[in-house]
């Protein structure tokens, strides 16, 4: 009787868990191609099409038409205002950023500020991003993600690979980090270096969207 008991007993326990635990914890994803200065990057691409797997609404900005340092982007409806500073810039200008490049056609968003802040409009349940020549200088990436009213705040350390600055590895390195946290309106998006301020990043194809649901 005691692999029929236990078979029950599993599933009971797993409803009674699911009836009183809070919200779960949001899905990670990521994927890293530490040399890719070639150009290509199957691992962070995998976790990107693993990442728009789990969206129905999805909105994407590929910064082809932006220029600057602030940007209000119209995303779909999301509506969201990036606020760089100094050293902050939509670019293509690879002679001046080293290692930084675009993931989708030429331009991309070059930070290199401590943080870089982006404000949503509307609230999105996920976000995500290629990240380009993240951690190839000692830098280290953090992504916060929070709701507007302040009910709700995780930080993410992004779990790239980090050398220091002049080792000469991960030169273009390109990796993909995204956060699905199903009923959650996350409204405010934080990108911050906690590592050695002179690692510059490239991010592109940012995304937001809300999670697919079955319709019956
Ligand atoms: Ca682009
Ligand atoms: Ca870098």
């Amino acid at each position: 009787m005691r692999p029929l008991r236990a078979f029950l007993l599993g599933p009971l326990l797993l409803v009674a868990a699911a009836a009183t635990s809070p919200r779960p914890e949001p899905l990670l994803f990521f994927g890293e191609d530490w040399d890719a200065a070639d150009g290509d990057f199957p691992s962070a691409r995998a976790a990107h099409d693993a990442f728009v797997s789990y969206l129905g609404r999805i909105a994407r900005e590929d910064f082809e038409a932006q220029r600057g340092a602030v940007l209000e982007l119209p995303m779909g409806g999301y509506g969201a205002r990036v606020v760089g500073h100094a050293n902050d810039s939509v670019s293509t200008a690879v002679a001046r950023t080293p290692g930084r490049r675009a993931t989708s056609h030429e331009r991309f968003f070059e930070h290199g500020s401590e943080t870089l802040v982006i404000v949503l409009d509307r609230p999105a349940e996920a976000v995500g991003f290629y990240g380009i020549d993240v951690g190839d200088a000692g830098g280290v990436l953090i992504m916060t993600v929070a709701a507007a009213d302040g009910s709700w705040e995780r930080s993410y350390p992004v779990p790239h690979r980090v050398v220091p600055r002049g080792d000469g590895q991960g030169d273009a390195a390109v990796l993909f980090f995204g956060v699905v946290a199903p009923g959650v309106a996350i409204e405010r998006i934080e990108l911050r270096n906690a590592g050695d301020p002179g690692d510059g990043f490239g991010y592109d194809d940012l995304i937001v969207g809300q999670v697919r649901r079955l319709v019956s």
